[in-house]
């Protein structure tokens, strides 16, 4: 019992001559599960019976006495942090954070949507995930189709159903589903493709798709329509022709050139000295597309064109390597801070 007293008074003074600011180190020390003061509770069970008694309240009062020096550290610790709280000066200037510029693509994204916004395209947007169906069978590619072997594109191990879309036609493929007729939609989006990383591939990149569906649509309109795009894009002295290609999805399928821009079509490295240089596919929506997605193919027509949106900055901008668009480097980046 005496020799429980003294150790007592021994903490108390160890106690009362702590002076770190530390209220938490503190409890943890004295206060806590495996602390000072429940080790030393557990000492009762060696006490004489009829000392128990006053060894309890001695303990008791030992307690309270560390936990006043408890709080007592924490209203010191409070008071300490309000005081640096109130020397900030809220009057002093700020720190300056340097303002960023649209990424080329965005801003060359944003030039074609408002282009054909004012013919009255609407944007629509839809999953980079996709089905097959929705990326591949509805465009009249169905499973084993060898056209499939140019799209080939990442799958998603968990769902073999599932996989990172080659194009937003799936997108175009969602709105016809939801029969809602005429349609004329432009879909700006990341796509995917599992190529070698090159000057003049990755593995995704951005497009726009247009389509536009109603009842006698026709080449004249896609070629109209394709024309007044290029004029506002890249100048009203621009010249456009059609060559004849293969879509699976479009029936007549078309590639539209523009004249170079570099030459003016005289012929120059980036035309390759054709004075011709290819942007984008276009074609009249294959029918059994419109039928894949519940539109009447006898009552409706309609024509489709996607291009990519990397292909058309490089061109306007001169930019060599498709790489320098997702590397990411502020000085390839902020020589793009004016609108196009
Ligand atoms: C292209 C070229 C030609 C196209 C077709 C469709 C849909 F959904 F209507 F079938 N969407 N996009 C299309 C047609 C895309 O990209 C080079």
């Amino acid at each position: 019992m005496e020799q429980l007293a003294n150790q007592i008074t021994a903490l108390k003074e160890e106690i009362a001559a702590w002076n770190g600011g530390d209220a938490e180190a503190f409890r943890i020390k004295y206060l806590g599960t495996k602390g000072i003061v429940k080790n030393i509770m557990g000492e009762m069970k060696n006490v004489a019976p009829e000392n128990k008694k006053a060894a309890g309240q001695l303990l008791n009062e030992f307690k309270i006495f560390t936990e006043a020096k408890h709080e007592s550290l924490l209203q010191v610790a409070e008071e300490q942090s309000t005081a640096a709280a109130s020397s900030i000066d809220f009057t002093l200037p700020g720190d300056n954070i340097p303002l960023g510029s649209r990424h080329p693509i965005s801003l060359v994204k944003n030039k074609i949507i408002s282009i054909f916004q004012r013919l009255g395209f609407a944007v629509a947007e839809g999953p980079e995930i996709e089905d097959d169906f929705h990326n591949f069978s509805a465009l009249n590619l169905p499973e084993n189709h060898p056209a499939r072997d140019m799209q080939d594109t990442f799958y998603i191990s968990q769902n073999p159903d599932w996989l990172l879309r080659t194009h937003t036609s799936s997108v175009q493929v969602r709105e016809m589903e939801k029969g809602k007729l005429p349609i004329r939609i432009i879909c700006p989006g990341r796509v995917y493709r599992n190529e070698t990383i090159s000057a003049r591939a990755h593995c995704f990149f951005h497009q726009v798709e247009g389509l536009y569906i109603a009842e006698n649509v026709s080449f004249a309109d896609l070629k109209q329509t394709l024309y007044f795009f290029v004029q506002e894009m890249f100048g009203s002295t621009v010249k456009i022709r059609f060559r004849p290609s293969y879509f699976p999805f479009t029936e007549p399928s078309a590639e539209m050139d523009i004249s170079c821009l570099i030459c003016g079509g005289s012929g120059c490295n980036v035309c390759k000295h054709t004075g011709w240089v290819e942007i984008l596919g276009c074609g009249m929506v294959h029918p059994n597309v419109l039928e894949n997605c519940g539109i009447d193919s006898n009552k409706y027509t309609g024509f489709a064109f996607g291009m990519g949106i990397e292909r058309i900055t490089m061109l306007k901008y001169q930019i060599k390597d498709l790489r320098l668009f997702s590397e990411n480097d502020v000085r390839f980046l902020k020589q793009f801070t004016s609108a196009v």
